[in-house]
């Protein structure tokens, strides 16, 4: 597939509280790869927000545990811009589990910094419909919950 012809598309990128100690080394690797950060934003999600924002997966066996992780620690959402920037993301992240990342796309960033399929350092949206929501949902919500705790962290 020709990327010359793909269009420019906003995607919502999440680091997740298993590699938030990581930011810095994944934000080099959006930077490295011809994203641009429209928008970004330390927060951690109260449990409540981490239910609504995986909401398509409510009833799910792994649910529960999903958004207890969620809300465990600080994350950082961000906003990024670049022709198909939906699927180069999601291929940059590489496969859900982060095993069957380190098999089969070992240089992706669940390869690096995830633990397994639960536990994956990253989140990317999956289309412009869900990427939009997301977008809507981390950065037109000014009281979502314990946000903007940016100021102090470390780039690790
Ligand atoms: P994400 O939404 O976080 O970018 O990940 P994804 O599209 O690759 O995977 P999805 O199917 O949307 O699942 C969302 C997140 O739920 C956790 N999960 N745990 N069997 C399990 O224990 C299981 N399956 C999914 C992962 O954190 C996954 O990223
Ligand atoms: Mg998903």
């Amino acid at each position: 597939r020709s990327r010359v012809q793909d269009r420019v598309e906003r995607t919502l990128a999440m680091v997740k509280p298993d590699a938030f100690k990581h930011l810095g080394k994944i934000l080099n690797a959006i930077s490295q790869s011809g994203f641009r950060i429209n928008n970004l934003r330390v927060c951690q999600l109260r449990k409540e927000e981490a239910e609504t924002f995986y909401a398509v997966h409510r009833g799910k066996p792994f649910f529960e545990k999903l958004t207890t992780f969620m809300s465990s620690g600080r994350i950082a959402a961000i906003e990024l811009v670049a022709p198909g920037a939906i699927s180069k993301w999601r291929e940059l992240i590489g496969p859900t589990d982060s095993n069957k990342a380190r098999a089969e796309a070992p240089n992706s960033i669940r390869a690096h910094f995830g633990t397994d399929g639960s536990f994956n350092a990253v989140h990317g949206s999956d289309a412009t419909d869900t990427a939009a929501e997301e977008i809507r949902f981390f950065f037109s919500q000014p009281s979502l919950g314990k946000c903007d705790l940016g100021r102090g962290t470390t780039l690790g």
